[in-house]
């Protein structure tokens, strides 16, 4: 069993072992686990090259600790249960025995296919039982998983495909969202197109909507289990070897495929969802977020299964058939731990009480938050509507490369305060740096959040390129792992995360690069250039604002630019890209060096053109009017 805080002194307690000796504290958590050979050092380390590794020399497989380790003593518990997008389609559970045959077959079956250890495998799936089964069952022949979520488009599917080297894709036919169905195969053969490294598709009869199998590369999921073994030997890992890439957006380029390596990830991950959640033995955990994303890796699948937890997943959507689903859910599988996103909690806030109208809500213990800041009223509504004053809640502040929660309440034992992450978790020390990489020690101090020691959820490269990894995290601020956050420390030394300081937006919680968006419509054949700006935004928590030059105007006019540029980047990124707002402008407010000084577009995106600051090193200073004045008139 993994080690457990019950109190705030205990926590303090833990926190401080943790500081003054962080390699016997992760060595006490790492023994919770299976390990076929115990490591040779518990760290080596160094933040310049990065090289990061922990567990040296230990070997395993993160599957035995899922099953083999409990399959005698909690064999018979339920490991997942599966709630269909159609509240009329029966719900399905799976106990840790029927998933370990499940995990074991398609294991085998992928094996059929000639994937080896180091293979990767690119997954493009609705939230449906196969895609967890799938992860683990990577997992176990040593293969390397990466999902891409459901939503991105074709473009950006064969751009991770390509990055990753992915032999085997697996997709399903349609995947259910609300009343509508998404064409995942049509898309994934769109992608598929431009990746000459694919061999094989597996495709998941899911929607049964029409779909074309391509001869000697497409191969039906049900046919490929069918006759497998029902036991497959786990596969021998280093402690040190690849596990997952999951693809981030960052503040320039492409995206990044963040790689995590197996023996810290599933120290940390089992941990973490162990003291923030309180999860105890029984329980049912329900994270809304999707496994195409980090949250649904380590609190949907991996944290919860590695304690032996119920862990529930959803296939549909908050909205549908009404906003009242998700408690529904909750009254239905007596959900005691709930995990979901600001986003959510402020659309279903701005649906009105009326949902929640005759639900119970009583089996709920916990709620959660992750993603984004969330704001003084959400959080209210949460803590008083859902919770009924009887839940704490975890305001979990974390990222895709820190694999898990960092900074975090632990549930009932740290004393919460609206839209703060309050403390950090055992063995995560953060440190607040100004811009000049000066630490600010003490409290009532904000600045840039660093942390200035290794952790073992901590991601360990970017995937084909460890210079950038490097660079965007470890360059900023000497000695420290940059985070890309700012941060306030209060008078109480409690943390509240006040949003990025770099050019990545936050929006509904998804992470995207302002690059990557002017990148998409730049695409477009009227636009000589862009800027891409964060706005607030009531229930995105920032909306995208794109200030486009476009000197020729099509037959359309300004509202069917303004379309078709929306679109264009729904195409080329995925609809979560979309601009919520495009402002043609005659030009940019550039430097005389050239560079775009998006202070002053975002001051203007947020409808707050008072105080500029100081603008004097524009090249042209009269753009500010011009663009000031080209009154924004949205379609
Ligand atoms: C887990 C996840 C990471 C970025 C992160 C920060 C923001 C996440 C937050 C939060 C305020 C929280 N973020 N949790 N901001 N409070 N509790 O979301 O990973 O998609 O990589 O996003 O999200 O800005 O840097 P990821």
């Amino acid at each position: 069993m993994i080690n457990k805080i019950h109190t705030l002194g205990g926590y303090f307690h833990e926190y401080q072992k943790s500081y003054s000796n962080p390699e016997d504290f992760w060595e006490q958590q790492a023994e919770c686990l299976y390990w076929r050979k115990r490591w040779d050092k518990v760290i080596d380390w160094n933040f310049e090259e990065p090289r990061i590794n922990w567990f040296v020399g230990a070997k395993l497989n993160i599957t035995e600790s899922i099953f083999e380790k409990n399959l005698y003593t909690h064999g018979d518990n339920t490991a997942i249960i599966w709630e269909p997008n159609d509240a009329d389609e029966q719900a399905i559970s799976l106990t840790y025995r029927q998933l370990y045959v499940e995990v074991n077959k398609f294991a085998n079956a992928l094996k059929s296919l000639g994937v080896k250890k180091g293979d990767r495998v690119a997954l493009y799936m609705p939230m449906v039982p196969e895609l967890a089964i799938a992860l683990l069952a990577c997992a176990r022949i040593g293969a390397i998983h990466s999902v891409i979520f459901a939503g991105f488009s074709a473009q950006s599917l064969a751009d991770r495909i390509n990055d990753a080297g992915a032999k085997v894709v697996l997709v399903s036919d349609g995947g259910y969202r609300g009343s509508k169905i998404t064409p995942l195969k049509e898309i994934a053969d769109e992608a598929i197109e431009q990746c000459p490294v694919v061999e094989s598709v597996v495709v998941l009869k899911r929607t049964k909507c029409d779909i074309q199998m391509v001869g000697g590369r497409d191969i039906w999921w049900h046919d490929i289990i069918d006759g497998q073994d029902e036991y497959c030997p786990a596969e021998e890992m280093d402690a040190e070897d690849p596990l997952f890439i999951l693809y981030t957006s960052g503040s320039t380029g492409k995206p990044k495929g963040i790689l995590h390596t197996i023996g810290g990830y599933m120290v940390y991950t089992a941990y973490t969802f162990r003291n923030v959640f309180q999860y105890s033995r029984g329980d049912v955990y329900f994270c809304t977020a999707d496994i195409g994303w980090i949250t649904g890796h380590s609190y949907i699948v991996y944290g919860p299964l590695l304690n032996g937890a119920q862990t529930l997943m959803f296939e549909g959507i908050p909205t549908w058939p009404d906003a009242g689903r998700f408690w529904d859910i909750v009254d239905k599988h007596q959900v005691n731990q709930f995990y979901t996103a600001p986003t959510a909690i402020r659309s279903l806030l701005s649906l009105g009480n009326e949902y929640l109208a005759g639900k119970r809500l009583d089996s709920l213990k916990v709620l959660g938050t992750v993603g984004e800041p969330i704001n003084e009223d959400a959080w209210h509504w949460y803590h008083d509507h859902v919770g009924k004053n009887r839940c704490p809640i975890v305001d979990t502040w974390w990222q895709t490369e820190t694999g898990g929660v960092l900074i975090s309440p632990l549930a009932g034992i740290t004393p919460t305060k609206p839209s703060f992450a309050t403390l950090p978790l055992p063995g995560v020390f953060p440190v607040i740096v100004d811009n000049e990489g000066k630490e600010l020690k003490g409290n009532s101090v904000e600045g840039n959040l660093c942390i200035k020691f290794p952790w073992p959820g901590m991601a360990r490269t970017i995937w084909g390129d460890h210079d950038r990894f490097r660079d965007t995290y470890f360059t900023s601020f000497k000695n420290y792992y940059f985070t890309g956050d700012g941060v306030r420390r209060d008078e109480d030394g409690y943390y509240r995360i006040l949003g990025r300081v770099d050019d990545v937006i936050n929006v509904s919680g998804h992470r995207l690069g302002t690059a990557e968006i002017e990148n998409a419509i730049n695409e477009h054949p009227l636009v000589n250039e862009s800027a891409v700006v964060g706005y607030p935004h009531a229930i995105k928590g920032q909306g995208i604002y794109a200030f486009v030059v476009c000197p020729i105007l099509s037959t359309g006019g300004e509202e069917g630019i303004r379309k078709s540029i929306k679109e264009g980047v729904s195409k080329i990124i995925g609809p979560i890209a979309r601009p919520d707002l495009v402002q043609l402008v005659p030009g940019l407010p550039k430097t005389r060096s050239g560079k775009i000084m998006r202070r002053i577009l975002r001051k203007i995106a947020e409808g707050d053109a008072t105080n500029l600051g100081d603008i004097s090193t524009l090249l042209d200073e009269d753009i500010v009017g011009k663009i000031i004045d080209s009154a924004l008139v949205d379609v």
